[in-house]
């Protein structure tokens, strides 16, 4: 190898290094792009689904009068949790709802914005009035976790808890089927 053989050689690596270089920057890059324009399209646009309520007549009629709240079999197995958030309780009071099992929860705010939380899950949603909160759980154990309001929603918020009951898949098939809608306010 002689000496020019060497500088070209060298030409040759700079040039090549250098196009790495460029493309890997060229993959930041749009990654970069990629991920702002994701979160400003969200930021901007209306979800796809939104789903709306009127809070003046939901205790009325609808998916959310009083005997439709609490928790219910569905013929496909799994569960679906009505609530309702206002000034300054939630109810039901109390959600019972089976370990090992889908859970849909829905559920809405008759008055101002509340939150609902689940200690111990990732559940953790506002409650807006005028609008639907649809939210998939699933519990892997029986237990009881407390659901504070934990949206400043006025003078009696720090009073504003639930709870929710997680009872064994069997208990709950018994409860079921006594009862169209279930709660474990007593
Ligand atoms: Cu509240």
């Amino acid at each position: 190898m002689t000496e020019t053989d060497h500088g070209v050689g060298e030409a040759v690596a700079a040039r090549i290094e250098r196009r790495w270089a460029i493309l890997s920057i060229v993959i930041v890059g749009l990654l970069v792009g990629m991920a702002t324009f994701i979160g400003i399209h969200q930021a901007t646009m209306p979800q796809g689904r939104v789903e709306t309520s009127d809070p003046r007549t939901l205790h009325l009629s609808g998916e959310f009068v009083e005997s439709n709240l609490g928790s219910t079999l569905e013929a496909d197995g799994s569960v679906t949790v009505r609530a309702i958030g206002q000034q300054y309780s939630f109810t039901p009071q109390c959600i019972v709802v089976p370990a090992e099992t889908p859970i849909t929860l829905r559920a809405t705010s008759a008055d101002v914005v509340h939150g609902l939380l689940i200690e111990g899950t990732n559940i953790n949603t506002m409650l807006v009035p005028g609008y639907v909160a649809d939210l998939p759980i699933r519990f892997k154990a029986p237990g009881e976790h407390v659901m504070p309001c934990q949206e400043f929603c006025g003078i009696g918020h720090q009073g504003m808890w639930g709870k929710v009951k997680v009872v064994d898949k069997a208990a709950f098939a018994k409860l079921a089927a006594a009862r169209r809608r279930l709660t474990c306010v007593d």
